[in-house]
């Protein structure tokens, strides 16, 4: 369905101005030279003991053929330590999500600033007979509407998301190479991609695809006998879509079981329509009762 026409745009880790300048013109940009070999390997290592399968929530976006494992950031000290630590990463990530505000009033005329934060850490893996995703944009997740900035050109602000994909191997058309649609972030919410405007990031280990979160794109399909596609993926939100009070430290977990569902909904921590599930995909009662995920902190 993807066709030539569309190309991503390759830049060097290394040249983290490069890679803004791609982002912001076409919404999508494939890093070279992210990472060596032996951190993806040792990557694979810390998570494949905690690979799942399939998952009811959102089956439309995730076939049955899926495996992942969410919370890779906690899991994998490479992953914490070395790739969520580059300093390009941070850069990137600041020049679209970092947010300052100067408030009227009170505030003594201060400027506040809010880094971004990671959102989501997971490792998607496609297997063999998987279909392709529907083509959409992770924003959706925030609700988050689009303007058109095909004339205008693009505005730092409009994203509230950037993605990081990091394959743990060679990603082809085959094996579920990630679709994306260069240019895309600068559509309002009428506009859909056609094939042509459509091409996939083709890449091999060591390469990071980043996507902005208004970028249209797509887990591919897996057309493979026996090739499982492994992509370590990290979502950055703006600082400020947090609650005020960390729910999450405030309440033990055993309390949090205690509580009825209406409760845990208004903490934040209940399962909602379209993502945030948090822990897994699954709701606290049904994430602390699977074998293995007890609570840590008591
Ligand atoms: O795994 C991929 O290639 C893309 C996954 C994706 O876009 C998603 O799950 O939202
Ligand atoms: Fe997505």
């Amino acid at each position: 369905m993807a066709s030539d026409k569309a190309t991503i745009t390759r830049v060097p880790f290394a040249d983290a101005a490069g890679l803004i300048e791609v982002l912001t013109r076409d919404g999508c940009v494939i890093a070279t030279g992210f990472t060596p070999p032996e951190c993806l390997t040792q990557v694979q290592r810390d998570v494949s003991p905690y690979m799942e399968g399939y998952t009811e929530i959102r089956k439309e976006l995730f076939p049955p053929e899926y495996r992942w494992c969410g919370g890779i950031f906690g899991r994998s000290d490479t992953v914490r330590n070395r790739w969520l630590a580059e300093e390009n990463l941070n850069q990137v990530c600041d020049h679209f999500l970092k947010t300052t505000c100067t408030p009227p009033g009170g505030y003594d005329g201060a400027t506040f600033e809010t880094k971004p934060v990671l959102a989501f850490s997971v490792t998607l893996d496609i297997g063999p007979g998987a279909q392709q995703q529907p083509l959409h944009r992770d924003d959706y997740l925030y609700f988050h509407t689009h303007r058109d900035l095909t004339q205008t050109g693009y505005q730092v602000g409009a994203d509230m998301m950037i993605l990081m994909f990091v394959p743990g191997v060679e990603t082809t058309i085959e094996n579920g190479a990630t679709l994306v649609v260069p240019g895309s972030h600068l559509w309002d919410d009428v506009r859909t991609p056609t094939d042509q405007e459509i091409c996939y990031a083709v890449m091999s280990p060591g390469e990071a695809l980043f996507v902005l979160g208004s970028t249209w794109h797509a887990g591919g399909a897996n057309k493979t006998k026996d090739v499982r596609r492994p992509q370590n993926t990290f979502f950055f939100t703006r600082g400020m879509y947090r609650p005020e009070e960390n729910p999450y430290l405030t309440y033990l977990p055993h309390e949090v079981l205690g509580w009825s569902e209406k409760s845990q909904a208004l903490a934040g921590m209940n399962r909602d329509t379209l993502a945030f599930d948090r822990t897994n995909y699954l709701v606290p009662s049904a994430y602390y009762a699977e074998a293995g995920k007890k609570p840590t902190i008591e």
